[in-house]
């Protein structure tokens, strides 16, 4: 029966980690995927989530079957963080979710769900995250995209944005990312997010906020759900998708929470049920160990407070090799302007390298970031700054 199978093409993202084993060059650097390294260039677990680790290893709990909706009281910790725990939607019971198989699950379920609701389509930011128009093209949605990013200037299409959202039809899915946009590093200012918020309400738009970043835009997990707490303020019904793998460092452990904002309690509800029933017949319910550590950190306020300064702690050295690489280049002889690297956020810096440049770097120097010039911040070194930066110089002239 498979005699008729291609070899599929490498995933644009993770398959360059397959391309990078192979290559035997021994100064190669990978600036790829989105997973933050120590300043070594190592593998980073909190501290905060090795303690959780022992203290759930000490706990005895049982292997159980979580729920389809996964672990209820991490669900609760997952949407204090993010909207807040002062928040009156979530007091007021509006506020309702599930567990989910990270962001991408998550995306994936509320893809379904809004399928089998009637929604025709979703709209995307232009550039967005590589998964994201397959993972809602594979749900049966419509894809379109909305002006997002000035190429040109290396800064927020903000006017284009706007004109966009204006000419969405009612019922559009809109989807924005909540912070640390991936992978322009390019957010709107707070002014601007309360404009969307007005635009957003007079379209009669479905919102639908991914929070991949949470913690990792400013360093301050509160602050960098603003914008998610403004909308909710503003009485948009929003729904939502976190991930816990960047800011909590649980990658492969799969983390994350999809949830809704109702009219009432009972609303929410519903919709809440209408996930389970994606769920159920896609994989019956979610991994428990990932989200017991999370609910672990979350319940303690000293684990809490360990975990915000070690999220802190990421940012800010993601932030020093902003400034490092910039500094580099110029060292280098660069007379580029390469201000955009520090003014982006989040984990990655949008260099502005054609996708023939990247090739040439990939072959030339043998250091791999993705082909629209996305470089990890999360990846560079004091160590492999220097080699990054004349490298990109070297293509860049
Ligand atoms: N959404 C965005 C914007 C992302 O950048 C990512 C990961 O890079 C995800 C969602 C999903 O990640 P995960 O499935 O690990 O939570
Ligand atoms: O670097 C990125 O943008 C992501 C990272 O299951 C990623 O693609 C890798 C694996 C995964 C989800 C996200």
């Amino acid at each position: 029966p498979w005699s008729f199978f291609e070899m599929a093409p490498l995933d644009p993202i993770i398959g360059l980690n397959e391309q990078f084993q192979k290559d035997d060059y021994p100064s190669k650097v990978i600036v790829g995927v989105g997973a933050y390294r120590d300043e070594k260039g190592k593998p980073f677990v909190l501290p905060s989530v090795r303690k959780a680790e022992k203290i759930l290893a000490e706990g005895g709990l049982d292997m159980e079957y979580a729920g389809i909706a996964g672990e209820p009281r991490f669900v609760d910790l997952a949407l204090e963080f993010a909207y807040g725990e002062d928040s009156a939607a979530l007091k007021e019971g509006r506020i309702q979710g599930v567990q989910a198989l990270s962001g991408t699950g998550g995306l994936r379920v509320f893809g379904e769900m809004m399928k089998k609701h009637g929604s025709t389509t979703l709209y995307l930011p232009n550039p967005s995250w590589g998964n994201h128009k397959n993972i809602f093209t594979n749900s049966g949605l419509e894809v379109k995209n909305y002006r997002y990013y000035d190429a040109d200037n290396s800064s927020l299409d903000f006017e284009g944005m706007v004109h966009d959202i204006k000419s969405m039809p009612a019922g559009s899915i809109v989807l924005l990312h909540a912070c640390a946009h991936n992978p322009t590093g390019m957010d709107p200012t707070l002014e601007q997010w309360k404009e969307l918020s007005s635009v957003i309400k007079e379209q009669d738009l479905v919102t639908f906020f991914d929070c991949a970043y949470q913690g990792f835009a400013s360093g301050d997990a509160s602050k960098d759900a603003a914008a998610i707490r403004m909308f909710v303020e503003d009485g948009h019904l929003i729904s939502m998708v976190q991930s816990f793998s960047k800011n909590f460092g649980l990658y492969g452990q799969r983390v994350g929470a999809l949830s809704v904002v109702g009219r009432d309690a009972e609303e929410a509800k519903k919709v809440v049920s209408q996930m389970k029933t994606v769920i159920r017949p896609m994989y019956s319910n979610p991994p428990r160990h990932g989200a017991r550590l999370v609910t672990t950190i979350l319940e303690d306020p000293q684990l809490t407070a360990e975990f915000r300064e070690e999220c802190k702690g990421m940012a800010d050295r993601i932030n020093t090799m902003r400034g490092a690489l910039k500094d580099s280049l110029e060292s280098a002889g660069s007379t580029r302007d390469w201000s955009h690297i520090t003014d982006q956020i989040g984990m990655f810096a949008y260099s502005g390298l054609s996708n023939e440049q990247v090739l040439e770097m990939r072959a030339k120097h043998h250091v791999y970031c993705t082909g629209d010039g996305r470089i990890s911040m999360a990846g560079v070194t004091s160590d492999n700054v220097d080699y990054i930066a004349n490298a990109i110089h070297d293509v860049a002239k």
